[in-house]
Parts: C-alpha cells; structure tokens; sequence
C-alpha cells in the first residue's frame, strides 16, 4: 500500500508525463501548470501521445548518457518517463517493423533546442543501432558531419549563441537489420548576408574565429591570417562569446574533417577558394575594381566608384562563402554514401532555422519565417489528416475539430502571380528603375486589404505608429514581424556584377520556395513525428520557466488543439495485442494467456472492468478508449495488480525457502 501511495504522490510532484491524460484538457492554464511543474522537477520532456514536448533547460542534464540510452532500448514507449531517446527508439523499431520510412520533424522557434534535440536524436542512433567495424566508419563520419556544418553553418544571433542559419534535412539510411549503413544531407538557404555584416551583438560563422583562434601557425601563415580577430572588419565587433570556445572547438572541427575525409588540402582554405573559383588573381583584381560594360558588340572597362568596389567584394564573398558551403555539404554527402543498392529505409531528421523577430528584420527573416510558417502548413495537414485517416481505415466515425490553418499566410507569401515572392520576382525581372520602395508600391496595390498583410500607408492611425514608411508588417501564425525593404531587390537578385557572374531569372525566394515545396514532397511520403521545442525564457537562463513566453508558443504551435484532436473522439488508441499484453492480469478470462483472437480477448477484459458502451469503439486492429480518467482507471488498477502480484510472488519465494 506504502509503495502505492508514494507512486502516486510522486505522480502528483511531478506531473503528467502524457497531456492526454490530463483531466483538465481543454484548460491551458493546467497544461502550463503540468509543464511547469515538470520544468521545476528538470522533466523537460513531456507527451502528448507520440508528439513529444521538449522545453529547453539551459543546462547540462544528466539524461543523455549512455546507461539512459541503455534504458530506453527496446522498451515500450509508455514504459518509461518521456525522453527523446523514447521517441528516437519509437521511431527506429516502428521502421524496422514495419520496414518503412520515417522522419522527425523538430520545430520551435529560435534557440528553443531543435539542433541539440536532433544531435541527441543521431547520437542515440549511432549508439544504440547494431554495430560492425565497417559501419562504424559511416557512424563516425555521420556523428562528425554536425560539428562542421555547425562551425560553417552556425553563428551567435541575438536569440541563440549557435544559431542555425541554414535549414539541414538529414536521411538516415538503414539496412534491413537495423544498420545505419549511410546517410545523406539537403541544406536549405544559407544566410549568406551574414559573411560581410553582422548585426550589433552578433557574429560572423563560427568558422572564421576558429580559425583566427584556434589554427595553427603553419596553417594560419599559409592562409595569410592573422591570430587576431580585431585586423577582420567582416568578423565584427563581438568575437568573445562566453559560451563559445573557439580554441577548443576548432580542434574539433579539424579532428571531425579529417574522419569525414578531408584531407589536408581540403583544409587549406585559399586552395579550395582557387579551386572553387578557378580564376586567376590577376583576372579577380580587375573584376573587384573595373565594371565591363556593353556598348554596341563591344566591351568596355570602366573603374568603380569605392562603394561599387565595396560591394562587388562583398557580393563576392558571400558567393565565395556560398560556394565553399555547398562543395563542403556535396563533400560530406560523398562520405556518407552507401553504393550498396540493397533495399534501405529511412529516418529523416528535419532541423531548421526557427521562426525569428529582431528589431529590424530583412530578407533572411522574411524567408526563414516563411519556412517556419512552411513547416506549421505541414504539421496542420497530417496531423489532421492522419488522424482523419485513421479514425476511417478502422471504421470510427468522428467530428473534425477547428484549428487556426495558416494556409492564408502561406498563400500571401507564395501564391503564384498574387503571392509576395512573385511580386517581389516581378519587379527584379523589370527592367529600369524597380527598387525596394516600388517593391514596397506593389505589395500595397496588390495585398492592400489582406488581413495578415499592413503597411504605413494602410494601416490605422494607432498601428501606423508602430511602422516606418519602408516597413511591411505580416501577421504570421507566431506573431507579428515588421520587415524593412530595404535589401529585398538586392538579395533576391543575388546578383554579382555582370563579369563575375550571369544573371539568374529565378529570384532567391523563388528558388527557395522551390526547394521547400520538394522538402514538403519528401516528407509526405513518410510516417511523421514530432517534436515540437519550446523556449523557457528569452535571457538564456538556466531552469528560468517564463510563463508568459511559454503560453504564446503553445497557443501558436497549436497544442492544445493537437490535444483536442488527439481527444476528440477517443483519447487513446492501442493495438489489441498491446492492449491484452498490458492489462490480461485485471480479469481471469484473459489470465495468465488469452488463446483466443486478441479482440474478443480485449473485449472481455474491458467488460469485466465494467468499460460502458460509450467509453469504448473497437476498431479493425484497436481498441479506441474515449475518456482518458477510463484509461487512467485501468492503469490505477493495473499498479495496484502488479503490487499485489508481486507481494503474492515474494511470499511464495518465503514459503517455498
Ligand atoms: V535556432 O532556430 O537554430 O536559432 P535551435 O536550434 O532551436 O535554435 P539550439 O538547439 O541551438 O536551438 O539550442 C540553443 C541552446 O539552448 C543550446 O546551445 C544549449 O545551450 C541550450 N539547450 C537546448 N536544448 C538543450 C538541452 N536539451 N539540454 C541542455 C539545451 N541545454
Ligand atoms: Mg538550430
């Protein structure tokens, strides 16, 4: 009895580790009081059902070792606490046995632990999965390949210290016994902007400042370098970040590059800038200083201006960088490879940028937000969906229930001809005098009364305050954010000067609309899952629970509705052979082994525990249980049955001694 009530006294310290048991389901004040307690208890990671709550601690925790990794293998995912080690492992047997391809889609936004979750994520499965020394290698490279994109891809933001400024899609791939025998990466739009301008407070990629502070000297002399962060005007004003070592993780970066491969020339930077550029330094003097121009059939040199120069340099390093970015993602790609062409399955990892508000916002803001709004789209569609097809391949009649569907903000950004990617386009492609501000023209003719669409101009006295004249203000599913035009024309062009490079026709967004919409097709053709991160607090602060922060990202994540759709008919869903192996202990008909069809078996273990005709559907392959306190019942009786049975074993264990 003293075992009983202390479980369950532990239960209420801690809280709910599934929200669809919580009784209070509809009240988003109990599920923040649910999270919170949890917080307090360090329980980051709660359920709801599969989808796993993860609410960044801002601080070392002592879940992720391997004797937790141990733990969680193998073990029914409502087993154990939640981990991202249960999903993980949830995900892994679910594709082994049913040989199908899975991914992960992480979200939340900027700094709420999307890249550490899937870091753990990737450490769990090159961990955990069988093991051979050939595929070690491929373990190794894949481990590896997240501190060199990081040191390239990552930089300090004002929201996060290892900010992912590009969006990574990882494939995992699988051989039939459960090896990871190979992998493959799609990087999605690099900021690039940030290699010649960092905003106050921010960094450069973290690669430059290993470098400077951590290479060595035969390195840093054939790179022409200096150890001196201060002599690089591109690396800003910040380059000491408390909780960056640049020394250090340099070290790991050079350690990693050479198990994924690389060799020493690879390292050598201004090889592979030459290599990458394949031109002549004397041919790059002239194009950084002189414009070509074309009069008649003939071509003439003209000298820039110095702010002409300054930008055909900038223009170049960011291409360079852009470049250099690429090659090194193909690179590592080739590493990963498997050439085996024996079936495989897939666990894809999604981690991208997350939704960001700084006080200005630009391009990069404007694409990394449409991505986020991007991936809110897919979360509604099958998480709806799912369920709806779900609840009619087993036969289940059932009510859909309202959720807020960012379809129309997504439509406002990329609707063909209507969308603000293609006015944006239009105007790039229209010759003569287009500029950022008759940009800004044609978003207000052609969006003028779009309700998540305002301006100076369109906006109401009160709000207008709040705007400059070269502002627009979108109403994204996560909150508002004000963008200053200022750089659309530009960056969407991507232009170098004529001789460096030939104008594209499609603009950047354009292409990355593309690329998102091929993401969108890759990952509707797998079984999804979720892990949805939430930010405890916007200073960084270790077991800070900001309540206020916390409730805006479960209202814009939507999940209380993912709880009412999860509920709304039937909370919980099992397979009859689950359900049976769990509770054949609560009626003797189904004790010590049912022979019979596991649904007739389920049906008398659910009469016998008094279930009534409304708490209960069975369905072809289920058992759909509506209410969760009738499941929580169960599970009451089932301690209480595993007490006793277990006093009933230790006095036989006396008896027969
Ligand atoms: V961004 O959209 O790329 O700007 P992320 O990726 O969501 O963002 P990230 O995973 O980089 O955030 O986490 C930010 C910081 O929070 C990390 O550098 C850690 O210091 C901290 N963090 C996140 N998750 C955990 C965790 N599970 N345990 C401890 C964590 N610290
Ligand atoms: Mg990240």
């Amino acid at each position: 009895q003293l075992d009983l009530e202390g479980a369950l006294i532990a239960r209420d310290r801690v809280g709910i580790q599934d929200f669809v048991l919580l009784d209070a389901h509809n009240s988003e004040t109990a599920f923040l009081d649910n999270l919170k307690k949890r917080f307090t208890e360090d329980l980051i990671y709660t359920y709801i059902g599969t989808l796993l709550i993860s609410v960044n601690p801002y601080k070392e925790l002592d879940i992720y070792t391997k004797k937790q990794m141990d733990l969680y293998m193998g073990v029914n995912f409502f087993e154990l606490p939640p981990h991202i080690y249960a999903l993980a492992d949830n995900v892994y047997h679910t594709m082994l046995s049913e040989a199908n391809n899975n991914f992960i889609l992480i979200s939340g936004e900027s700094g709420a632990g999307k890249t550490e979750a899937s870091k753990k994520i990737l450490q769990y499965y090159a961990v955990s999965c069988p093991s051979s020394t050939l595929l070690d290698t491929v373990r190794d490279r894949m481990l590896m390949s997240n501190p060199v994109l990081e040191a390239f891809g990552n930089a300090k933001t004002m929201k996060n210290d290892n900010s992912s400024r590009f969006g990574k899609y990882m494939d995992i791939q699988f051989d039939c016994q459960g090896d990871a025998v190979g992998g493959h990466i799609l990087s999605y739009l690099l900021e690039k902007s940030r290699v010649v301008h960092q905003n106050h407070g921010e960094r450069n990629f973290h690669i430059f400042y290993q470098l400077v502070e951590g290479g060595e000297e035969d390195l840093l002399r054939h790179l022409g370098l200096e150890k001196d962060t201060k002599r690089y005007s591109y690396l800003g004003e910040c380059s000491n970040v408390s909780s960056i070592n640049d020394k250090n993780d340099w070290k790991t970066v050079k350690n990693a590059l050479s198990v994924i491969d690389f060799d020493a020339n690879d390292i050598e930077v201004r090889r592979a800038t030459i290599f990458l550029l394949g031109i002549h330094v004397q041919v790059l003097h002239e194009a950084l200083t002189f414009r070509k121009i074309e009069a008649k059939s003939e071509e003439v040199l003209s000298p820039f201006t110095v702010d002409h120069a300054i930008y055909a340099r900038d223009a170049l390093a960011k291409a360079i960088y852009g470049r250099a970015f690429t090659w090194l993602v193909n690179r590592i790609n080739e590493s990963l490879e498997n050439k085996d062409s024996g079936r495989k399955t897939v666990i894809g990892l999604l981690d991208i940028y997350g939704f960001e508000v700084f006080s200005v916002n630009s391009f990069e803001q404007f694409c990394i937000n449409y991505c986020n709004e991007k991936l809110q789209q897919l979360f509604i569609q099958l998480t709806l969906k799912a369920e709806q097809e779900e609840y009619e391949a087993e036969g289940i009649g059932w009510e859909p229930v309202q959720f807020f569907n960012n379809k129309i903000i997504c439509d406002l950004v990329e609707e063909k001809h209507r969308g603000i990617i293609s006015v944006l386009d239009e105007e790039c492609m229209r010759p003569g005098d287009a500029t950022d501000l008759t940009f800004l023209d044609k978003l207000e003719e052609k969006m003028g009364n779009h309700p998540h669409f305002v301006t100076y101009k369109l906006a109401d006295k009160k709000t207008r305050k709040s705007l400059e004249r070269g502002d627009f203000r979108l109403l994204h599913y996560a909150g508002e954010v004000t963008y200053c035009v200022v750089g659309f024309i530009d960056k969407n062009n991507d232009l170098l000067y004529k001789n460096i490079k030939d104008v594209s026709a499609l603009g950047v967004a354009t292409q990355f609309k593309n690329s998102l919409l091929r993401l969108t097709e890759i990952l509707t053709a797998k079984e999804a899952w979720y892990v949805r991160c939430l930010k405890s607090n916007d200073n960084k602060q270790p077991g800070k629970f900001d309540e206020v922060l916390v409730r805006h990202q479960v209202k814009y994540l939507g999940l209380m509705e993912h709880l009412r759709v999860r509920r709304a008919g039937f909370a919980y869903r099992r397979r009859y052979e689950v359900f049976l192996k769990r509770y054949k202990a609560l009626c003797p008909a189904t004790w010590p082994h049912w022979k019979g069809v596991p649904s007739d078996g389920v049906e008398k273990l659910v009469q016998h525990l008094g279930y009534q005709p409304d708490e209960y559907k069975m369905g072809k392959t289920k058992i759909f249980i509506r209410y969760a306190r009738t499941l929580f019942a169960t599970e009451d009786a089932f301690e209480i049955c595993k007490h006793e049975l277990g006093k009933q074993k230790r006095t036989q264990k006396r008896h027969f001694n």
